[in-house]
């Protein structure tokens, strides 16, 4: 019997001798040693074996038990660094690829158009306000002296909430309301999104505008064109010719258009400037009296000058995009590049 126990000893050994993985090695424990193993079996042979040499049979039993186990645990520790040195062999780093770009987000092209026009005009003294998108219709329209009814509504083509409420369609209201809750002088300007239905290559439904008013004694259309050659020479350079063009507003009197030359001809017509030499960029005026007399600013006493220009379409003259929707499609493509 004990000669089994060296035969089983010899079998296995023989058999660790042709192992090599991890896998094989556990298994071949699990045959040997493991609770249904061949050793096992063997030691439940202990009762035939005769009395005076259990002991021995048991003491060597346990001795290969222990020197099997001590065995696999070595051709274990081997097969595991073997399989690790092969892996890294096999997965060695290329240290000349290139790294993974980081990407920075941006500001959208027209943020940062609002914030270089705030800047300029905060240089001149401008308070930047801002106010509702959803309007009463009197703010809209009514005290800036469009009343029901006036063909000026529909130039507008507003977007209505409900009877007396609109999205707004510009933001002269929020100035509006800005008045009514102080004296002069105002010095403001108020940026923000307007809505109006309409919807083409140079037209969208949503688009941003920034309106300016300046209310004090003495105020002139001299003033009005200084502080917009001032601004559009900031933006476009020092070099920008304007051309005031006399225009109509239901709130300002005299009112003015303002074109600036063509920066992409020169003022000798291309398709940008639609063969014109000039583009236009902007609409103002001295504030008409009858909007004074709803904020109950004193005509007599002060005078005022107002403007209003969308944002978004000096973002396309400055970066030279052709397509007012681009704007609004977020592509990352295309946003990337500012
Ligand atoms: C345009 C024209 C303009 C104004 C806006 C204004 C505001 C008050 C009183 C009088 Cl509170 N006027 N704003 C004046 C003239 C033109 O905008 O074509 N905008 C894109």
């Amino acid at each position: 019997m004990t000669n089994d126990l060296e035969v089983l000893l010899a079998k296995a050994d023989a058999e660790l001798q042709t192992l090599q993985t991890e896998e094989e090695l556990l298994s071949l424990r699990t045959k040997y040693l493991g609770r249904k193993g061949q050793l096992t079996a063997l030691l439940r042979n202990i009762a035939v074996i005769p009395k005076e040499r259990r002991a021995d049979f048991g003491k060597r039993s346990n001795e290969i038990k222990d020197i099997l186990s001590d065995r696999i645990d070595v051709a274990l520790k081997e097969a595991r660094n073997r399989k690790r040195s092969n892996d890294l062999l096999r997965q060695r780093i290329d240290v000349t690829l290139p790294g993974r770009r980081v990407h920075y987000g941006r500001l959208h092209p027209v943020t940062q158009m609002r914030r270089e026009i705030s800047a300029i005009f905060s240089r001149l003294g401008f308070t930047v306000v801002e106010g509702p998108e959803v309007e009463l219709d009197y703010y809209n329209f009514e005290a800036l002296n469009i009343p029901a009814d006036h063909p000026a509504r529909d130039m507008q083509a507003t977007f209505y909430i409900e009877d007396g409420i609109v999205l707004r369609t510009h933001t002269s209201p929020v100035q509006v309301r800005k008045m009514e809750k102080m004296r002069p002088p105002v010095k403001i300007i108020s940026p923000g999104r307007v809505y109006r239905h309409d919807s083409d290559v140079s037209h969208t439904p949503m688009f941003h505008q920034i309106e300016g008013l300046l209310v004090d004694r003495g105020v002139t259309f001299a003033d009005l064109k200084g502080v917009l050659t001032y601004f559009f020479k900031e933006v476009f350079g020092s070099e920008t010719v304007l051309r005031f063009r006399p225009s109509f507003f239901p709130f300002t009197e005299p009112s003015a258009e303002v074109d600036i030359r063509c920066m992409l001809c020169g003022g000798c017509g291309c398709r940008v400037c639609g063969q014109s030499g000039w583009i236009e960029v902007l609409g103002s005026g001295m504030v008409d009296p009858a909007v004074f007399k709803y904020v109950d600013y004193d005509p007599e006493e002060v005078s005022g000058f107002a403007f209003g220009l969308g944002i978004d379409r000096i973002a396309l003259l400055k970066y030279g995009i052709s397509d007012l929707r681009l704007l609004f499609e977020n592509d990352q493509r295309f946003l990337e590049q500012f």
